[in-house]
């Protein structure tokens, strides 16, 4: 019986010693102790009476436990949900219902605000805190450590994750075996990953880049990684040395760049320096190969399509753009409005087909329709040229998106979060250039005619509703917004009068 991601990715390093997981303290997993652990996550979440197809919503620190209780799901059959740790038990609330999670697997001090939210969908609640100790793992280390992983088709469920939408309501992406798969092998070549090497991971694993991206492809080449629970400025240098290749959204890179201590001889013998999730400025690349000899690779990808393009290995990396389409991927600039391909060169729409692209929405099949054309292209909300060599630049988008620090924020639910405030005729969300986050918040509100916006209530009661990255930055009342004659709220202007708001 096959289950494609455990045969790839994990079934290989049973009983191996090679070392997995380098973490912060010094201690090492190998291979075949995290396979170990992955077998008893399995057995857990069978004994927590987690089904196939089943979706586990997991809200934990980044540990070797939750890494392996990622691998646990597939090896079981489920659906795994990650959910970003600075999401509020409001925010938290939706994805558990729209899911239907079978388990929630919390920190500890989760427990009490997500127990009524769980049992309105008759989910169990278990935990892993940031030592990645906790009921799951107290019910894992009572298991046998092999398991009988059960069978998967290639179509079959691997995870869902959230995206928020344009209109405010969150989307669950569907996450097939073969899109994880395909896409961590189509990496793993473009990118020469291979056993003897050792990847800096810092960043957070519930989303595609730290998840998908780098533990995909470690796994499937059988390297190291230096397991770092977050991005600490001194962890990466202390471990930079060790390390032969690093993973980063571009704020990683602004901020080494901003350290006298990130010195050329320090990373010399890296090979490789990845970045994506956010556009990396021309400007950063320029400054760090200026600073380490070390062009920055970038590549570009979505949740919903996994990683789409990449500049190359060997072969000139263009700054300012995003590279050439990974093997098996394909893609097409069209009209906005016909959907018509346009000629090379020319700014449209891109649009992206391949073994990569998401299943579709979850119970969402009218939005799965409206983006997932029937010729098997999906609909990315980027503004794109292609030259005549191949290569992409993303050069705008046409969605309303903010991306602050790799993560991304989409304006209407912040602004339906200010127009419900007492006081506040309408809002306006946009986002603004910042020096440490690429962009950040900025929210614009108008009065109702007789009221006045207490900004103080306002910022209590986005703290339990907002997560910290959505939380506007800099706030201004103004009379009215400016609108076009179609009445339209003209946030081009607006992205204008406010780009200085976070400069130094
Ligand atoms: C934390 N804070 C932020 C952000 N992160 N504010 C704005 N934008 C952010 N990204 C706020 C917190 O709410 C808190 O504010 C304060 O900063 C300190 O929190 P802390 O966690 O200590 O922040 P940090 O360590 O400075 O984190 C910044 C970071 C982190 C290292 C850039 O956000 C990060 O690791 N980002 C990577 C995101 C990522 O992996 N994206 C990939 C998405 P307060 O004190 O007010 O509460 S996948 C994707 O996009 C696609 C598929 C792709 O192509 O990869
Ligand atoms: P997400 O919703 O987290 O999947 O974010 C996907 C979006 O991030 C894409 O649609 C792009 O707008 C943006 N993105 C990811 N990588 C890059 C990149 N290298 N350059 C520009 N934008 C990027």
């Amino acid at each position: 019986m096959s289950n494609p991601l455990f045969d790839a990715l994990l079934a290989p390093h049973i009983g191996k010693d090679s070392p997995f997981l380098i973490l912060p303290d010094g201690a090492e997993m190998t291979h075949g102790a995290f396979l170990d652990l992955t077998c008893q996550m399995a057995h857990a979440l069978r004994a927590a009476g987690v089904g196939v197809g089943d979706r586990v919503a997991v809200q934990v620190e980044k540990t070797a436990s939750a890494l392996a209780l990622y691998a646990g799901c597939i090896a079981a059959g489920a659906v795994f949900l990650p959910l970003n740790t600075a999401y509020t038990p409001s925010e938290l609330s939706y994805f558990i219902s729209d899911a239907d999670a079978a388990l929630v697997v919390c920190d500890p001090s989760a427990v009490a605000a997500l127990t009524p939210i769980a049992e309105r969908c008759a989910a169990r609640i278990l935990t892993l805190d940031a030592a990645g100790a906790g009921t799951l793992y107290a019910a894992a280390l009572s298991q046998p450590t092999d398991f009988d992983p059960v069978a998967r088709g290639q179509n079959d469920l691997a995870a869902l994750l959230y995206t928020s939408g344009t209109t405010g309501r969150s989307k669950g992406a569907m996450l097939t075996h073969a899109n994880l798969l395909s896409n961590a092998q189509a990496l793993a070549e473009a990118w020469r990953f291979a056993d003897q090497d050792v990847l800096l991971h810092a960043l957070p694993i519930f989303h595609s880049h730290g998840l998908f991206v780098a533990c995909n492809v470690s796994l499937l080449a059988g390297n190291a990684m230096i397991f770092l629970p977050k991005f600490d400025q001194d962890a990466m240098l202390r471990f930079l040395p060790r390390a032969t290749t690093m993973m980063g959204v571009p704020t990683f890179y602004t901020r080494l760049l901003d350290d006298p201590r990130f010195a050329r001889d320090l990373v010399a013998h890296l090979r490789l320096f990845v970045s994506g999730s956010a556009p990396l400025l021309a400007e950063t690349h320029q400054a760090f190969e200026a600073r380490t000899g070390h062009r920055i690779l970038e590549r570009y990808g979505m949740t919903e399509t996994n990683m789409n393009t990449s500049n190359p290995y060997e072969g000139e990396r263009r700054a300012g753009t995003v590279g050439l389409p990974l093997k098996g991927v394909e893609l097409r600039v069209c009209d906005p409005e016909t959907r018509a391909e346009l000629p090379k060169g020319e700014i449209g729409m891109l649009h992206v087909r391949g073994p990569n692209v998401f299943l579709g929405y979850w119970n969402m099949p009218e939005k799965t329709r409206e983006e997932l054309l029937e010729d098997g292209f999906f609909i990315t909300g980027d503004l794109a040229k292609i030259d005549q060599d191949g290569y992409v630049t993303i050069v705008g988008r046409g969605k309303d998106l903010i991306i602050s620090g790799g993560f991304n924020i989409y304006p209407k639910e912040i602004e339906m979060f200010l127009d419900a405030q007492a006081g506040v005729k309408e809002s306006a969300v946009i986002g603004a250039p910042h020096p440490d986050f690429g962009e950040s918040v900025v929210a614009v509100l108008v009065p109702e005619a007789e009221g006045s916006i207490d900004l103080e209530t306002i910022l209590a009661a986005a703290k339990t509703a907002l997560a910290g990255f959505k939380r506007p930055r800099h706030i201004v009342i103004v009379d009215a917004l400016p609108r076009n004659t179609m009445g339209k709220v003209q946030k081009a202007e607006m992205r204008k009068t406010y780009a200085d708001v976070f400069q130094p």
